[in-house]
């Protein structure tokens, strides 16, 4: 049986020889093991404990020295405001990317153009250093990932940052104008004309004041349609806009692909616009948002809501261009339906035809067509209005159909085998299910029935799989997002590391198996994407020397060896300085007290992997200065000194003599 399990899989002899071994072993019969390097190898796996399972899982995880991993997994780091690379399937982190949260590894934060993403992304002057990161979004090309941007929301303070995939930097942090709270983001549209950001608890428009007892008049909820210019790599903010909607607080997000391109559905909660307030004798929040059956999905026509836009139906609030709820209604760009009950995700088929909701507090999930959508729209099929007027189409006419799959459905992800995986929270689990259509018949399985489930650690929220948001869906792999480890890790002290574990679920033919834990020891991870590693077509060095990462271009302040020099004009210093192992040029640098310091640093190495670092005492500086780079500080020599800086990064046998004085004259 393992023997044919294994012939799947490309695998190093050894792996095979070790299970030929165990395979034989399990059957009774104790035999001389296989000598490598003078041990044998049977008697590792005996007295390490290992099961065939273990060992099967192993050799289909493990990276000799030197090879590389077929996916990379882009992981929200949650509060830590980051986001995490991480190699699938051997489930090793290759680093952890700055965004919302200032990494002095990276530099990110910590230098004058970096600290300036941070400031234009802050609120009203605050200047904020941490991020609530849920959902990373890679950049699309007719519905396929294409390896060039990633997208992240903050979910804590309704941000979007954008990501360069050449060079795996942030560039930009763009802060919504008219919400604090988001959570349907970010996700993008087949081509990426459009991040979605959708809103999460009501509230009046940033900065308005109006008490609770006014939550249905004055509170608020939203969608952000956000455009992607992808020339410069940065979201637009005066192409953007957004679509007010009622203060139900909307939740997760997808748009459609293929036949539903051009629509976006968006799912809710909180429909009884419940305030809390149990001190005043009213439910607590808990309950009170959870008294309805069911709650409503809202329908979104993008492609017509954005021609509105261009035909300038927006209203300018808050500086920003919104289609009002009025406007949107009478338009007929909006619809709801329902859904129960309190849901969670909402994930659009890979084919575009189907949209999976799941109703946390209820065992099934709910598939609605998006054929029958569009005729009830046409034939008007309405149940009635909600309480703002917006049309509630008919359940029973737009439902597909419903499978009982376990307690508390989250997520939902797709393979290309015609299988749908939705993360169960209550049962800690992960249910294979099969989608109707032809596929289904082709296969001979049962349309819309679950098929198998395995068991994780513990209370699984997202999960993902490979390509899992594409109209072509690899699966392959699947990784479980949970959100506790309990008994799984050496104990750490209370502040335990969230869980991700890879299971394999190349074959429908046979049951998923779970594969390996990955602690998360930084932030709670929601949503993660898997590309195929090869699709990343990352720059090994920068292009050029004298490159500023900000702009993707040339910086006019590079240097090229010999050009180093430092210019007084008045109180201002401007020093032009290049990096080489294991060199600073000048390596004094003198000024005086109080003088205004502008400093430019360039890397002027082409070789892989040649960074050099920055470090500047007191002036709370650290660069990152990678082959290439050029970056630049400013301050003010506040207090006479004497200041070592050196390189941060161990770049050569003299790294430690790569240093320099920075004298500050009284
Ligand atoms: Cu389910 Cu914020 Cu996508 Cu977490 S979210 S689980
Ligand atoms: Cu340059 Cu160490």
């Amino acid at each position: 049986m393992f023997k044919k399990h294994v012939s799947r899989w490309i695998l190093p002899l050894l792996g095979l020889g070790i299970l030929a071994l165990f395979y034989t072993c399990g059957k009774g019969g104790k035999q001389a093991g296989v000598q490598v390097g003078g041990e044998d190898v049977n008697k590792v796996i005996e007295e390490r404990g290992l099961t065939p399972n273990d060992v099967l899982a192993a050799v289909k995880t493990y990276l000799p020295t030197g090879k590389y991993d077929e996916y990379l997994l882009f992981s929200s780091g949650g509060h830590s405001g980051q986001v995490l690379v991480i190699g699938v399937p051997s489930m090793r982190l290759l680093k952890v990317i700055g965004v919302f949260t200032p990494e002095p590894w990276q530099g990110w934060g910590y230098s004058t153009d970096t600290w300036k993403v941070f400031e234009e992304g802050g609120i009203n002057g605050t200047t904020l250093t941490w991020g609530d990161t849920h959902h990373p979004a890679l950049s699309e090309t007719n519905g396929d990932y294409d390896g060039e941007y990633l997208f992240i929301n903050d979910k804590a303070n309704a941000r979007v940052a954008v990501i360069d995939l050449r060079d795996f930097e942030t560039k930009q942090i763009i802060k919504n104008p008219l919400t604090l709270s988001d959570h349907g983001g970010a996700m993008v549209t087949p081509n990426t004309e459009w991040v979605i950001e959708g809103g999460q608890y009501g509230m009046p428009w940033t900065g308005e004041y109006a008490p609770l007892s006014q939550y249905k008049e004055k509170y608020k909820g939203m969608i952000t349609f956000w455009k992607f210019d992808r020339k410069k790599g940065r979201l637009i903010k005066n192409e953007s806009f957004a679509m007010e909607l009622p203060p139900y607080w909307q939740d997760l997000s997808d748009p459609g692909k293929l036949v539903s391109d051009g629509w976006v559905f968006l799912n809710s909660f909180n429909t009884e616009m419940a305030t809390g307030g149990v001190e005043e004798g009213n439910p607590p929040f808990e309950a009170g948002v959870s008294q309805r059956d069911m709650d409503y999905m809202h329908v979104i026509n993008l492609k017509k809501a954005a021609q509105l836009f261009k035909q300038g139906k927006t209203k300018k609030i808050r500086g920003f261009n919104v289609l009002t709820l009025d406007t949107a209604i009478k338009e007929g760009i909006l619809y709801f339906i329902p859904e129960p009950k309190s849901p969670h995700g909402v994930d659009v088929s890979p084919d575009g035809r189907y949209i999976v909701v799941s109703g946390k507090l209820d065992p099934h999930v709910t598939i609605y067509n998006f054929d029958k959508i569009q005729q009830a729209i046409a034939e008007k099929k309405f149940s009635g209005k909600d309480e703002f007027g917006v049309p509630v189409l008919d359940f029973d006419a737009v439902v597909e159909t419903q499978i009982e799959v376990g307690l508390g459905p989250l997520h939902t992800q797709f393979d290309p085998n015609g299988f749908a995986y939705t993360s169960l929270f209550l049962e800690s689990a992960v249910a294979r299910w099969t989608m109707g259509g032809e596929w289904a018949s082709k296969h001979g399985k049962e349309p819309w029935s679950l098929v198998d489930k395995v068991s994780v650690h513990y209370n699984i929220g997202h999960l993902v799989t490979a390509e899992g948001d594409n109209v072509n869906p690899d699966g392959k792999y699947l990784v479980a997002l949970n959100k506790w480890a309990i008994d799984r890790y050496t104990n750490v002290g209370p502040l335990l590391p969230q869980n991700f574990q890879l299971v394999d679920i190349e074959s429908g033919d046979r049951p998923m198996q779970l594969l390996y834990d990955m602690p998360i020891g930084i932030g709670e991870p929601h949503y993660a994407q898997m590309i195929k590693a090869d699709k990343i077509k990352s720059w090994e060095v920068y292009p050029e020397i004298g490159w500023n990462p900000h702009t993707q271009s040339k910086d006019p302040d590079g240097v090229q060896a010999g050009q180093e020099k430092v210019v007084r004009r008045g109180r201002t210093v401007e020093i032009w300085m290049s990096a080489i192992r294991s060199h600073y040029t000048p390596e004094r640098v003198e000024v005086r007290k109080g003088d205004r310091v502008i400093w430019h640093i360039t890397n002027i190495e082409r070789a892989k992997d040649a960074t050099h670092g920055f470090a500047l005492p007191e002036y709370n500086f650290n660069l990152s200065i990678e082959p290439g780079e050029t970056q630049t500080i400013e301050f003010v020599a506040k207090r006479p000194g004497v200041y070592p800086f050196y390189c941060t990064e161990f770049c050569s046998a003299l790294h430690l003599e790569m240093m320099g004085y920075f004298l500050v004259k009284p």
